[in-house]
């Protein structure tokens, strides 16, 4: 179902490392794929429920659109945290037919907003994790958003593809980061690389790559500080981690992950922005999408920034991460 979501034995033959007596890894099974849907759609459940509501109204009775109805659509979308630019692109489409003076019915309006915020959210995704070994990933972000706990949640989902994971503590900053860092490990079963609190992260980095190069490792998570967006030398400091991991292994961090928290809303736009200007970013995963009404916030940042979302997160569970695939979540959002 997922075509990114790769499996360690998808890998060419020659750069397993396993003996090929290992047991086949099972398949996700329908009734796993239908686990994840249902958690799916109930995470989405609070954004569903307020667009039911409003929405509901509007589209209950399929007659011809008018302007007002499109200014009304447009302001609901937006409560959704849909930004305006966004929802400004999912209607331009059937702005353009009242334009024309071509009859458009609320069915066709429906479909075509489906339509469009599925070519929103279907952008081409290299395969996770990338094909390094080691792929080095970062999670980035700013404080709270849940970094560390979605990296426990990956460091899961992988583990169960038959990956060999390897955790590097590069939260030096905040008191009992590495502390929950290495609860995590010790639940999910990783391995944690850290040093004292209060250590330069790139030095943790770099130990964590080396360390990860010598036992042949898949795939190494690292777990940075949460930091401010629009905190100069906090910025200057994750470049300079990101410059320490290409300097062990060629062409790392393979993947950047920005973490955005779906309750913040709006700020999540000016974050995928700072961030992304400071090193480069590769993918998202929003999580909370739990807790909030707001869901939208994906479609946008995944939009204006053209960043593919990985996963969200709909709890504080290791097995609250889906896999994020548009279709469904175009199905778990509108009513
Ligand atoms: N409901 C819900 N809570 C979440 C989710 N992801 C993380 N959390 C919670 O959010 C809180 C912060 O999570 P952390 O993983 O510590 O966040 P962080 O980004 O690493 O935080 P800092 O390292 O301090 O910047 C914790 O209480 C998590 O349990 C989610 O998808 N849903
Ligand atoms: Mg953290």
């Amino acid at each position: 179902m997922l075509k990114w979501f790769r499996r360690k034995k998808d890998r060419p033959r020659e750069e397993v490392s396993s003996p090929p007596s290992e047991p086949e890894l099972p398949k996700t099974s329908p009734e796993e794929e239908k686990g994840l849907w249902q958690r799916f759609q109930a995470g989405l459940s609070k954004t569903r429920n307020r667009l039911k509501e409003t929405l509901g109204e509007l589209f209950e009775i399929d007659r011809l659109v008018d302007q007002a109805f499109l200014d009304e659509l447009e302001e609901v979308l937006i409560t959704a945290d849909i930004g305006i630019e966004t929802v400004t692109k999912l209607l331009e489409p059937s702005r353009r037919k009242l334009m024309l003076g071509e009859p458009l019915k609320v069915s066709e309006l429906k479909r075509s907003l489906r339509e469009e915020i599925l070519k929103m959210l279907s952008l081409e995704a290299p395969p996770f994790p990338p094909e390094a070994t080691p792929a080095v990933i970062f999670f980035i972000g700013v404080n709270g958003v849940g970094k560390t706990t979605t990296l426990a949640k990956v460091a899961w989902h992988l583990k169960g593809r038959g990956f060999s994971v390897l955790a590097v503590a590069a939260d030096t900053f905040r008191a009992a980061a590495i502390e929950q860092l290495e609860a995590w490990g010790e639940r999910v079963g990783f391995e944690v690389v850290k040093q004292a609190q209060g250590a330069d992260p790139g030095a943790v980095v770099y130990q964590g790559l080396e360390a990860a190069r010598a036992r042949g490792v898949d795939v190494v998570l690292v777990d940075t500080a949460g930091r401010l967006h629009t905190k100069y030398n906090l910025m200057e400091e994750l470049k300079k981690m990101v410059r320490v991991a290409g300097k062990v292994v060629p062409g790392a961090p393979h993947e950047n992950i920005l973490v955005l928290d779906a309750t913040t809303g709006q700020n999540a736009v000016s974050q995928a922005k700072l961030f992304g200007q400071a090193v480069k970013l590769h993918s998202l995963i929003v999580t909370k999408m739990d807790g909030t009404a707001k869901g939208g916030i994906a479609v946008t940042v995944a939009h204006l920034f053209k960043l593919p979302i990985r996963f969200v997160g709909l709890g504080e569970k290791m097995e609250d991460l889906a896999p994020f695939e548009p279709k469904a979540f175009v199905d778990a959002l509108l009513p």
